[in-house]
Formats: C-alpha cells, structure tokens, sequence
C-alpha cells in the first residue's frame, strides 16, 4: 500500500482508488483506456455503498454515469463539509477531501462569494492521495440546490448553507442580550429558504424566567417549535437532540449564545471550540470562523456556524415581507388599501391588530425596520 502510495504522488492519479480492489491490478498502464476490459469496475463503481472495510472503501469511485471518457480518470461525488479560502473539504461519507474549485466554476458564479458553500453536493476529480494528509481534488461540478439559506444586502447575495432541513435558531436572553429582530431576521430567512425554523432559547440557567416565559410564549402562539435549554443544568438537551435525528440542521444566531456549546451537550466528543464571553461588553469571541458540517451519532448532520451580527434579508421582494410574517397573513387582507404596506396607511389591519395588542409590538418593529431599510436610499 505504501509503494503504491508513493506512486501515485509521482502522478499516477487513480492508484488511490485501485489500491483497495479485491483483485490486485498489474498493469503499468492505469489511465488508458478506462474501466473498458475490466470486469470488477462495474460492481465497484455503480453505486455509493456505506459498509465496512474493504468494500465501503470501492465506493470512493462513485457514479460510472459521471465518468468523462476523456482519460482523466472517474470522478466522486460528495458533501462540502467544510469552506477555508479557496480550498473546500468533501466528505464522500468516509473520509475528507482538500479539494480546489474548477475556475470556470469560479467565474461562472461572480455574484456569489464563494461557487462552493458548505452543504453542496458537488462531483469532484480525485488527484493525488499524499501518503500523509488528505487525499486531493477538485471540484468539477456544483449539484442543484435542494434548499438554501441566503442573506442579501440587496447588490450581493450569500449562501449561508445549503441543502439543510430546518435552522435552529439560537438566542440567550442575558450574555449576549436577545436581538429579537435578528431572531425575526432568520425566521423570514428560513421561510424565505423554505427550512423549518426551530427557536432555541439557551442559557435558561441565567434567567430571567419572566422574560424566557415570554420569548417561548410569544414564538409558541405563532406556531414555532420553542426549545429552552442550558448546557450548564442540561435543560432541554435531549429534547434538542431528539429534534435534530434524522435531520440535517443548521445552527444560527449571534455570536456567543451557545451553538456550539450546545451541539457538544448534545454529542459529547464533538470537541467544538467555544468561547468565554466577557463581561465588560457581552459580546462573543468569534471561536467559530467559518461554517461546518457534522455528522453525529443519532444519523443527525448539523452545520454549525459563525455568529453573525446582522442579516439583511434583502433577496426577499419588499412586497413579499409580510407574507413572512405567519400573523400577518390572515389580517392583511383586512386593510383598506390592497397594497397597504402596513407603515402609515390609514385603515390598516396590521397597525390596528398591532395597538390592540394582537401582534406583539416586537414583531411589528422587525417587520416595520426591513421595509424601511429597504426604502431607504442607496
Ligand atoms: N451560563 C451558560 N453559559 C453557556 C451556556 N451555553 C454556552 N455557554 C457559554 O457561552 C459562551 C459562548 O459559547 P459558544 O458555544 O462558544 O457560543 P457560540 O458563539 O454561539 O458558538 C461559552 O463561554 C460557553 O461556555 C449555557 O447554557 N449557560
Ligand atoms: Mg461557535
Ligand atoms: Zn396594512
């Protein structure tokens, strides 16, 4: 195994998928013509089986549907895990792959910050496999979407994470203080991504209860699934867990309220790094600097990311806000004007719903806050 590993750093690209094969190859000529005489390749390559040992190893040479006939050797697929820069890491469900970005998919995709982003399901050509250190790739092709979460600032748009279930979205209500129009901000994000947003009130061990009551109260009544939970009495943690089996679940919220604590309560072992928050400003330390995609033992995957301090939700039409406001829906047919923006029209079922206390004013000010920034000039 050795000796061939050293191959293939001399160039011999596809020795690192032949080196598990049950039938031991000979031939000095690995890359022409491919697969063509070779009556083992079928069984190894059609499908990604996930066993143990010798065979889970074949499936490393994925989808012959994906070979390219044009000698460079089969391609894989698998799972951005991980974006550092211009290297992505691949998961293709055994190990991980440092790989780089075909630059036609660079350039093809300008608007966005990065063609790769953590979540993708991309189809990536195997390079070289280092005796030491990650084997190497690079990616040739990005796979469609299934869902998104996005952030615009109405010239740019950036895709937090792709291809996930549901968001928790994470707030204390002490150390850091709740932003509960960030918190609105990422359930019009999630609606707008179609992900089901679940709201994770951490920190319960800091209290105050009151104010816990109302947060979980008012979410509650809108048809939002409210966890409270603290890593320090483990509250909530094994409801937490049981919500994210089966799943695949990114972790959003400012900087500091726990995410990660919190997958570590939920997956002892996980190791995440987290960060003291101190308490001259109450802001977190960024520990956690770029998004990252875990597989935990209860078949849950979950992304944990970066705190981030604002979220401009601006890839959602102005028109199109309130109908991301579940207790907006049902009243906005009620106000007198049909285009009624529910700021400063007369005879508007929002406003009046608003000072009769059926809206709660927090949620009016979040709504009231995106119209107006986007109104706003420049
Ligand atoms: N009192 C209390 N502190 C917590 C809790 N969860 C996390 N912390 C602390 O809050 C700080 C920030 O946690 P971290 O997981 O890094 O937050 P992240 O930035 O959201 O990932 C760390 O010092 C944690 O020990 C909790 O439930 N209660
Ligand atoms: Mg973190
Ligand atoms: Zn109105």
């Amino acid at each position: 195994m050795t000796r061939r590993s050293r191959k293939s750093k001399a160039g011999q690209r596809r020795v690192a998928f032949r080196r598990n094969r049950s039938a031991p190859a000979r031939r000095k000529q690995w890359s022409v013509p491919e697969h063509a005489d070779d009556p083992t390749q079928d069984a190894a390559g059609v499908e990604a089986v996930r066993a143990k040992g010798e065979l889970s190893r074949k499936r490393t040479i994925v989808d012959r549907a994906e070979e390219t006939g044009d000698g460079r050797g089969p391609l894989c697929r698998g799972i951005a895990a991980a974006v550092r820069g211009q290297f992505v890491e691949v998961d293709d469900g055994h190990r991980v792959w440092l790989c780089t970005v075909r630059r036609v998919l660079r350039t093809r995709l300008i608007r966005e910050r990065h063609p790769v982003v953590v979540g993708d399901e991309v189809t990536f050509r195997p390079l070289a496999h280092p005796a030491e250190g990650a084997p190497e790739g690079v990616i040739e092709q990005v796979h469609d979407r299934r869902t998104a979460l996005h952030r615009s600032d109405g010239r740019r748009t950036q895709v937090i994470a792709a291809n996930i279930d549901q968001v928790v979205v994470t707030t204390s209500i002490r150390q850091p203080m709740i932003k509960v129009h960030l918190l609105d901000r990422y359930l019009v994000a999630a609606h707008a991504g179609r992900l089901t947003p679940i709201i994770c009130v951490n920190k319960a061990d800091l209290g105050p209860r009151e104010e816990i009551a109302d947060v979980e109260g008012l979410y509650r009544r809108l048809g939002y699934a409210v966890l409270v939970t603290s890593t320090v009495t483990g509250e909530g943690i094994a409801e937490l867990r049981t919500m994210l089996a089966g799943r695949v679940s990114m972790f959003a919220g400012q900087s500091g309220v726990g995410k990660s604590s919190l997958l570590n309560a939920v997956e002892p072992g996980l190791n995440l790094r987290t960060a003291d928050v101190s308490a001259d400003n109450e802001k977190g330390r960024h520990t956690t600097t770029t998004a990252v995609r875990l597989r935990l033992s209860n078949g849950a995957t979950v992304v944990d990311t970066p705190g981030i301090r604002a979220l401009d939700v601006a890839m959602v039409p102005v028109h199109e806000l309130e109908a991301h406001f579940v207790e907006f829906v049902d009243r906005v047919r009620e106000c007198r004007f049909p285009d009624c923006m529910h700021i400063h029209e007369t005879g508007c079922a929002i406003r009046e719903a608003v000072e009769a206390g059926r809206i709660a004013r927090s949620r009016y000010e979040s709504y009231v806050q995106l119209v107006l920034e986007r109104s706003a000039p420049g």
